[in-house]
């Protein structure tokens, strides 16, 4: 298959496994894993059709690892990412001294104000990698890269969990933390 169509397809598998997966009429249970039959089915059903192997395809082959099937490859989930209300489990780690978050210019006015707020999804996405980060903030407009002092926020309590694909989940990130480059 070829990298477009990958593209299109891993697109509409992140609408169903992290926003709507009424959409075709399939539900996440409460870690967000739907049976990979069912998917496929219901996938078909509304005229997506993807068989097993492509799905395993999509899943192989995404730029930022976005999906995983279960250990037993029975169910599939999304890493990250969600706006529907789930709750993935992640272990509390420990983070680097230092993550990253990319944003554009637009809403730096705003941060310095309130922090870093997860808006829309479950958590704030903070990167290890630098360039990773400012092509998220590159998404939207003219990126600006904050810095994040993940281990004093972590040594204040502030839970840290990381995902399969290395994406640093955290509830909010206080002005105080970032510092603005
Ligand atoms: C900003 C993609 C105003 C925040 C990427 C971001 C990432 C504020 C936007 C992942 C704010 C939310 C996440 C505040 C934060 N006032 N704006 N107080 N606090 N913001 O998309 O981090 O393709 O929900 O800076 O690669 O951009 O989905 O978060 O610009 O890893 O796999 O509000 O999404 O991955 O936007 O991106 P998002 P994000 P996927």
């Amino acid at each position: 298959m070829n990298e477009k169509e990958l593209r299109t397809k891993s697109k509409f598998l992140s609408l169903v496994l992290r926003h709507q997966p009424e959409t075709i009429g399939v539900t996440l249970d409460d870690a967000g894993w739907v049976n990979v039959n069912e998917l496929t089915t219901a996938l078909s059903r509304h005229g997506k059709g993807m068989s097993r192997e492509t799905l395993e395809e999509v899943v192989r082959t995404n730029d930022k690892q976005r999906f995983s099937f279960s250990d037993d490859g029975v169910e599939i989930r999304a890493n990250q990412g969600h706006s529907v209300g789930i709750e993935l489990g992640y272990q509390t780690a420990t983070p680097p001294d230092i993550l990253y978050h990319g944003t554009p210019q637009q809403f730096v006015e705003a941060i310095a104000r309130d922090g870093l707020k997860k808006m829309n999804r479950h958590h704030v996405h903070l990167h290890v990698d630098l360039t990773i980060a400012t092509d998220v903030g590159r998404r939207r407009g003219k990126p600006v890269l904050l810095q994040v002092r993940a281990s004093d926020m972590h040594q204040a309590g502030h839970e840290f969990f990381v995902t399969p694909n290395d994406v640093w989940l955290t509830d909010r990130v206080p002005i105080e933390y970032i510092d603005f480059s």
